[in-house]
């Protein structure tokens, strides 16, 4: 027993004890007593449970994920982790280091007493062909420190797979969960090399790994990055900042895409399943809608009427062109209830609003 689970038996006491510390004051006694039991187990369960590490914490996923997982479980339970500083605005526990540096990671892990890592550090497509060498040191480095410290210590894993592990001789509609996936690109390569990785931890050492392969996700609580799918989010700041925007794929290319709100509900769901429903330990197919930057241009011209679109496609319409336009993610609605809530209308104003007022508040 740990001085964090005697916290938890302490603090149950007190409250079981003096249930009048409890704000419940306009209930019946009975409810009230059972406010104090739901209260007090909550507590135990808050005091009690190992700690929760993300990696890549500032990045576009982690930035909402850290607040998903806060929320949740209490910001003393999560510890944000990522190799640049933490942002101005970031509340919480923080801790600088490369996930890379596989005793610094360690040294974390122990520090916090640490039971679930959601690692989410490395580069997108965009930055993997710029930098392969970078990408393969990161991705798949980065990963293999991880796995060897969830090994030792029984820690749970998530680890995000993408629409990237696509290629030319997968079928590029509806691709079905088991396919051929023979990407072109270094992160292509890095994803599917990943994801044996992490089936390999499973299957030889028990790691309880679990992966998603994330479509484009679009967000707003942190700055896109260099994604081949982020022109769907970029295409925003160009719309509140000048009304227009270039984009660097032609006005027909479908790719899969997800809002961030339903992509951290389905991971923190994935994450939440009992294992024996988990029947896939490469990476799941995971997808909400599909569309073009043409469709997309049609939803935003519904709240800017003249807003001026110009197609300029470069490098990065050939990464584009390798990937699926749709995706058949029927295991994981089978396994474990995956059900997306925003489509392309919903999204569209959601991300609207979010990009207007962060950009208000700069
Ligand atoms: C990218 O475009 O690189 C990412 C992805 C689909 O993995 N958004």
């Amino acid at each position: 027993m740990n001085e964090r689970h005697k916290a938890g038996i302490f603090l149950s006491f007190f409250f079981v004890n003096q249930p009048e510390k409890i704000d419940a004051v306009s209930v019946p006694e009975f409810s009230r007593k059972i406010c104090c039991f739901d209260f007090v187990m909550h507590e135990i369960e808050r005091f009690s449970m190992k700690r929760i590490l993300i990696t890549g914490a500032c990045g576009l996923v982690g930035s909402d994920l850290v607040l998903a997982l806060q929320e949740k479980h209490g910001a003393e339970n999560v510890i944000a982790l990522d190799f640049q500083t933490a942002c101005k605005t970031f509340r919480g526990i923080f801790e600088q280091a490369d996930v890379c540096d596989s005793e610094r990671l360690r040294a974390v892990v122990r520090q916090y007493d640490i039971g679930q890592i959601y690692h989410l550090a490395g580069l997108l497509s965009v930055g993997s062909e710029k930098n392969p060498d970078r990408a393969w040191t990161v991705n798949l480095g980065g990963l293999k420190n991880v796995l060897d410290i969830a090994k030792e210590a029984d820690i749970q894993v998530f680890w995000p797979s993408s629409i990237g592990v696509y290629g030319k001789t997968t079928p590029h509609v509806n691709v079905p969960q088991h396919a051929s996936f023979e990407p072109n690109t270094m992160y292509g390569v890095t994803k599917v090399s990943g994801e044996l990785l992490c089936q390999y931890y499973w299957h030889r050492y028990g790691v309880d790994v679990r992966s998603l392969r994330y479509p484009g996700l679009n967000g707003y609580k942190a700055a896109p990055g260099d994604g081949t799918t982020e022109y769907a989010i970029h295409i925003f700041y160009g719309l509140i900042r000048e009304n227009r925007y270039e984009c660097f794929l032609r006005a027909d290319s479908r790719l899969p895409m997800m809002y961030m709100d339903d992509a951290i509900r389905g991971t923190i769901a994935l994450m939440e399943a009992p294992a024996e429903k988990i029947t896939i330990r490469t990476s799941y197919n995971f997808t909400a809608v599909s569309f073009t930057p043409e469709e997309l241009v049609a939803e935003i011209r519904k709240i800017s009427p003249d807003f001026e679109i110009i197609y300029k496609p470069d490098d990065r319409q050939q990464i584009a062109d390798s990937w699926a336009q749709t995706i058949d993610d029927s295991r994981a609605r089978e396994d474990w209830n995956w059900q997306e809530e925003f489509d392309l209308p919903k999204m569209t104003q959601a991300l609207y609003q979010g990009i207007k007022e962060r950009l208000e508040n700069v």
